[in-house]
Formats: structure tokens, C-alpha cells, sequence
């Protein structure tokens, strides 16, 4: 199947651009990063030695799965959100693998590239593993995870993909997803970044977002890269600057594109003025401590959870009922 950018796509991508650009402060949605050579640079920062999320997450993964998989109900189908390619995935679709014949897998996501590559590798990876996949976006459309023969659900929300939006956001999301966990033995996972702590600097938190070898600020710049491309916009990458900083106070990396110069920009017959030192602010990156991350499955209907780390304790996993 050849993907090409839709008419509806292009048309989301000005609206979101113009609405952010316009606005005081400058800002982007993080879901534009991810067209085609955004997917690709993301896919490098997950093997870069400064961005430990996925390494750490997947060591969870390896030596837990079994547990994690059995803490849910019998038998079992496996729904992800925002699964992109599914490369962590594997590890617990092995483990219920292990646990009875016939495991449905089913991945909700924007990109229908990212699901065609889940649905070509994984059954063919994992007997026994079947996929339904759907294209869907889980905030702002409707999803409906099936349960065959009265299985219990296992919904993955992981790799810190909450971390992009902010604690209202957040809760939104959970809940959503909470409705369609109505079965007994139903759980969902959440995997999630930990704030800085004595295991883990500040600076190791930066580090992770403003890589030696430039390719998070080759991803951040991409969006640009991706408006001119798109939309047929001006900007001058060259005089923008990447940005990662730690906000202590809302617990979240921020990254930010800085203009070296005063740019004026034209994106589709509208005009934006970027003043020298002007950021666009481009990406939330929510961390959090196991207290914030109870309160939040508490205040969106979920139980506190089995909370699973990594050696290093960098990055959490949490598994929890709906109550
Ligand atoms: C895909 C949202 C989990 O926040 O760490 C990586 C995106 N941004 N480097 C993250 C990202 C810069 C990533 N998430």
C-alpha cells in the first residue's frame, strides 16, 4: 500500500501550524514530528546512548513480561495505543504467547505505516499472535478495543507516550480508555519517565533531549524542515537554534526552537514575524514520580498500580486496575 499525504492530513498539518504560529508564545504540536523522516530520526534517538527511555523500558519489559501479562485476566487481548512500530511489544506478546495459544493483538495509531509494519513483523515473528489494527488518532477520535470470547483486555499506553501532554490531557486520555476496561481482570500499563531523583541528574535528563551527535536537534528542526516541504513555508533552518531545558516546576522537559535572527516567514499567504532569540516551543516531555503517577490513575478511575522499574531506576512501568 503506498501512504502519500492526504488532502484531510495536509489540511490538519496548516490549521495546527498557523494556529500555533500565530500564537503568543510560538508554538507546535508534537505529532508533527512524526511524518516520514521524523519517524526515522525518532527511531535513531531511541539507539542514541544519552535517550536510555527505550533500553530502560525494555529491560522492564525482558524481565518482568511474564509477570506483567499474568497480573491480567485470562484469556487475554492485548490493545496498544500510539503503538507506532511495536518494537517493545513483542516482549509481551511472547509472554502471552506462553500463557494460552491464540493471542489478539490490537494497535490504535495515526500512522498507517508504523501499523503495516506491526502487522507484517509480529505474526509472523510470534506464532499464534493475530493483529486487528486500527487507524485512529486516541485523542480526538473514538476507538473500540473487541474482546473475543469475553476475553479480558491488557491496554498498553507505553514508551512515555503520555509525557507529550499535559496533566488535563493526560486524564482525558485515561479515561477514555478506562471506559472500555469494564471486565474483571481487565488492567491497563502505562510506561513512564521518572522525574530527576538521587538515581537520575538533571543533566542526565537533559542530555537525553540534546544528544552529542545532534540528531534530537535534527528531529526537532525536522518540524520546520516538514512545513517547508508541506506548506511551501520560508523558514530558515539554519538560523534556529534546538533547545532542551528542564522545568522544574511543571516536571517536564520543554524543547524549543530558537531564531538566531530576526525571519519573516510566509506559510500559505500568511506572514509570521520571528524576532531574534524568539523560541517556538515545540514539545512537552511530562517526567514523574510514582505519588504524581498514583494520583493521576486515582483521579482518572484506576486503582494504584504494580509499579515495575528498571535496574538504574530510570523509567517506570505501572499496571492498574480500573476500580
Ligand atoms: C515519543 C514522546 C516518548 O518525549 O521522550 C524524544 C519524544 N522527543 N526526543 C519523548 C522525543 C525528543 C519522546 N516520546
Amino acid at each position: 500500500m503506498m501512504i502519500e499525504a492526504t488532502d484531510a492530513l495536509r489540511e490538519a498539518v496548516l490549521t495546527e501550524a498557523i494556529a500555533g504560529l500565530t500564537s503568543t508564545p510560538k508554538t507546535l504540536p508534537p505529532w508533527l514530528f512524526y511524518d516520514e523522516a521524523g519517524s526515522a530520526l525518532f527511531e535513531k534517538i531511541t539507539e542514541l546512548p544519552e535517550y536510555y527511555l527505550t533500553r530502560a523500558e525494555r529491560s522492564i519489559f525482558t524481565e518482568r513480561a511474564d509477570e506483567i501479562v499474568s497480573a491480567a485476566g485470562h484469556p487475554l487481548t492485548i490493545a496498544e495505543l500510539g503503538s507506532g512500530t511495536a518494537s517493545k511489544t513483542g516482549l509481551l506478546l511472547e509472554a502471552a504467547t506462553r500463557r494460552q495459544p491464540e493471542v489478539l493483538y490490537q494497535p490504535i495509531d495515526v500512522s498507517p505505516s508504523a501499523l503495516e509494519q506491526a502487522a507484517d513483523i509480529l505474526p509472523a515473528a510470534i506464532p499464534g499472535v493475530a493483529v486487528r489494527s486500527q487507524i485512529a488518532n486516541y485523542i480526538t477520535n473514538g476507538y473500540t478495543i473487541k474482546r473475543p470470547d469475553g476475553s479480558c483486555i491488557l491496554a498498553l499506553y507505553i514508551g512515555s507516550s503520555i509525557g507529550n501532554f499535559d496533566p488535563e490531557q493526560a486524564r482525558a486520555i485515561l479515561r477514555k480508555l478506562r471506559k472500555q476496561l469494564t471486565k474483571m481482570g481487565d488492567a491497563m500499563l502505562l510506561g513512564v519517565d521518572l522525574a530527576p531523583s538521587c538515581k537520575k541528574t538533571v543533566e542526565q535528563l537533559i542530555a537525553a533531549y540534546d544528544d552529542a551527535a545532534g540528531v534530537t536537534a535534527a528531529f526537532n528542526k525536522n518540524i520546520l524542515a516538514r512545513l517547508n516541504r508541506e506548506l511551501g513555508a520560508n523558514f530558515n533552518l539554519e538560523a534556529f537554534r534546538h533547545r532542551a531545558c528542564w522545568n522544574s516546576q511543571e516536571s517536564r522537559i520543554e524543547m524549543h526552537l530558537v531564531s538566531t535572527v530576526a525571519q519573516t516567514v510566509t506559510i500559505d499567504g500568511e506572514r509570521i514575524d520571528c524576532a531574534p532569540g524568539e523560541s517556538i516551543h515545540t514539545e512537552n516531555s511530562y517526567k514523574f514520580t510514582e505519588r504524581g503517577l498514583i494520583e493521576l490513575l486515582h483521579d482518572s478511575g484506576y486503582s494504584s498500580p504494580q509499579w515495575f522499574e528498571d535496574a538504574d531506576h530510570y523509567f517506570a512501568v505501572a499496571l492498574a486496575y480500573p476500580v
